[in-house]
């Protein structure tokens, strides 16, 4: 059994093309109806037209990354009934046209998070990068969050301080767009207002109601999935631990087992994020392969490097703190034992050569990636070989 090899599509705006996805060798698609608000019913029309598109190059819509979470269902507020009621429709409506892997996350406001969207590496090639001075003084000074100081300890405030003095009003106005980045997909940025209406409107949410929420979400959702034999893929919080003073709450192998255990739906699974869930050194990556098992849906692989003070920037695929040789063995064991072929998509990549004069989605340049999907599929096939040939 193989890994069913993909990259993620942000679609017809995307300056990466799906003949370009073909070229590196993929045979599948990951995307996801970018430009329907969330919340909104995907129609089995509008599903038809992307998947056919993508079918016309030869490859398949295999993933849908992601079917987004309306705001109310986290907070089980407002409207959030119609947007349970949509999201199941939608999924119907997915299944019907054949897609049966669905990624979601469940992260209050914001999706993942950076302070830096061109972290020069050793090579010249570009990373992203989380660092926690500079997102602390984003939250201090840039968006002068109400009360953010109590977050932090005296040490980290003196820290984040002297780094605010150091930046030109240029690298203010850099830090502040890395930071309010909109949803993957949108090259929109949210306003330093807009966040904190959002993040005003989940006050009181603690991590305990956000995890019962997302029980409650997952019960009202999983038998629709069951029936029609998809597999939900929730996405690991990215970085994995609370910011903004907001719970994240699926962050470490004990939230995963928490998830499953409360809602033993067969649909109901995850997306084993390497790199998200890597940034935390408490997690043992192919340990977690191994215990979480036929409840990974769907894998994207990437590697951390992180530091003692919690500052992390995306390594190349095979080198960082993940040890991708590691978590390669487990998947390759797991596809073995199961009789089945996960889908998997290089996560990020660094941005380099002809990339450099480009503006691609962070993150999502065609070259970086197509280096790392090479050299895992490499050391994807070595494994196998040497394991079961
Ligand atoms: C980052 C991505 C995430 C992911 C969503 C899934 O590059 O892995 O944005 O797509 O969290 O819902």
């Amino acid at each position: 059994m193989k890994m069913i090899e993909t990259m993620r599509w942000y679609g017809p705006d995307d300056i990466v093309s799906l003949q370009d996805i073909k070229q590196a060798g993929c045979s599948g698609v990951v995307t996801a109806l970018h430009h329907i608000p969330v919340g909104e019913i995907w129609t089995v029309e509008e599903i038809k037209k992307r998947k056919t598109e993508i079918e016309l190059t030869g490859m398949i819509w295999s993933v849908v990354e992601s079917l987004p979470v309306h705001e109310d269902i986290k907070k089980q507020a407002g409207q959030y009934e119609t947007w349970t009621k949509n999201y199941r429709l939608s999924l119907a409506n997915l299944a019907s046209c054949g897609l049966k892997v669905i990624t979601y996350n469940f992260m209050p406001v914001l999706d993942w998070m950076r302070t830096n969207l061109k972290y020069e590496t050793e090579t010249g090639a570009l990373a992203l990068r989380f660092e926690k001075s500079a997102f602390l003084a984003f939250d201090l000074f840039l968006l002068k969050r109400p009360n953010a100081a109590d977050d932090y300890t005296a040490a980290e405030i003196a820290k984040a301080t002297s780094y605010f003095e150091l930046l030109t009003d240029e690298g203010k106005r850099e830090l502040m767009g890395n930071c309010l980045q909109g949803l993957p997909g949108s090259k929109d940025h949210f306003t330093p207002a807009q966040v904190l209406s959002l993040l005003d409107g989940f006050k009181g949410i603690t991590a305990t109601i956000l995890k019962q929420n997302l029980v409650l979400f997952l019960k009202e959702i999983t038998p629709v999935a069951d029936e029609h034999g998809m597999q939900m893929a929730i996405h690991p919080d990215d970085p994995p631990y609370a910011i903004l003073g907001l719970p994240r709450i699926m962050s470490t192998e004990a939230d995963a087992q928490y998830l499953i255990n409360q809602v033993p739906a067969k649909s109901n699974g995850f997306c084993f994020c390497s790199g998200s869930f890597g940034a935390r050194p408490d997690n043992d990556l192919p340990g977690m392969i191994q215990r979480l098992g036929s409840r990974i849906h769907f894998l994207h692989l990437r590697s951390t490097q992180r530091d003692d003070e919690g500052n992390f920037y995306e390594a190349n695929h095979l080198a960082g703190n993940a040890n991708m040789f590691n978590v390669v063995r487990e998947a390759v064991r797991l596809m073995h034992t199961e009789s089945r072929a996960i889908p998997m998509r290089p996560d990020h990549g660094h941005q380099m050569l002809d990339d450099l004069t480009k503006n691609p989605y962070p993150g999502y340049s065609a070259i970086g990636r197509l280096k790392g999907l090479a050299e895992i599929r490499g050391l994807e096939m070595g494994i196998r070989k040497s394991l079961f040939e």
